[in-house]
């Protein structure tokens, strides 16, 4: 499951995930046999806690696909611990400085490069390698992924992109506008014009570039700009959109 995504992401090929904020296994499962690339379990607005981390990986890796974690803000501790519970990378909210990606890249990464604590007890089997083989390919394998997501992340976003171990940065349109707007909106046009830019200077620096995409049309938008790790949606919309069409299509004859 890990070995496989990380290089095609790496070479920005369009990898398409979505967030799940509905814990239960089952649904995962039945999200897992959809075309989707992966996930991300979504604990910071999500309903996902460790208990329900540990059940929705072993549902997305019946199906082949990893599954990424999203921690609450400030918890980078929880990261190694998604990690040995076998998450295929992390995507952590609110990274706005240089120091908060180093500490990020600490949890996430086994020396030299950051300060993991080796137990990769259910990472291993399911990545497929040997204890030896994991330590050696974890740094690769399971991703850093820094969210990009206020003024100040876009001020210091070269300086973000250039620590090491961060694998890539994940914009958040809605908290970017929030903060890029005082408060103002959640669809300011200043995070329009900052999306080219962001997806630029991750892919100068040789970074992936992902981005969350409330509908269709503007993750075609976003891949069109440069954005590879895009996640479509969440759970709960794909299922009241499709009963609101199913709906629809009923009451409309
Ligand atoms: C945001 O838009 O702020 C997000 O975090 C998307 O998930
Ligand atoms: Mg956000």
């Amino acid at each position: 499951v890990l070995a496989d995504f990380a290089p095609t992401l790496r070479r920005g090929g369009l990898h398409l995930s979505t967030f799940c904020q509905l814990p239960d296994p089952n649904a995962i499962e039945a999200l897992a046999k959809t075309k989707l690339d992966s996930f991300i379990f979504d604990m910071q607005h999500g309903m996902f806690d460790e208990a329900a981390v540990l059940a929705g990986v072993a549902a997305a890796s019946l199906e082949g696909k990893p599954a990424f974690v999203r921690l609450p803000v400030d918890a980078g501790g929880l990261a190694s611990r998604v990690l040995d519970f076998g998450a295929a990378g992390v995507v952590c909210p609110m990274v706005n400085t240089v120091a908060d990606a180093e500490r990020l890249v600490s949890y996430i990464k086994f020396p030299p490069i950051g300060a993991r604590s080796w137990g990769p007890r259910r990472a291993i089997p399911l990545s497929g390698l040997s204890a030896p083989g994991y330590l050696a390919r974890a740094n690769e394998l399971t991703l850093a992924i820094a969210m990009i997501e206020t003024r100040q992340a876009l001020d210091n976003l070269d300086a973000i992109l250039a620590v090491p171990g961060v694998d890539g940065v994940f914009v958040g349109p809605s908290d970017l506008s929030v903060s890029l707007s005082g408060g103002a909106t959640l669809d300011s046009a200043e995070v329009a014009s900052a999306l080219d830019h962001i997806a630029a200077r991750a892919r100068t620096a040789g970074k992936i570039a992902g981005i969350f995409a409330i509908n269709p049309a503007y993750a075609v938008d976003c891949a069109t700009r440069g954005y590879s790790f895009i996640a479509l949606m969440q759970d709960a919309m794909f299922m009241q959109q499709a009963a609101d069409g199913a709906v629809a299509a009923v009451r409309e004859k």
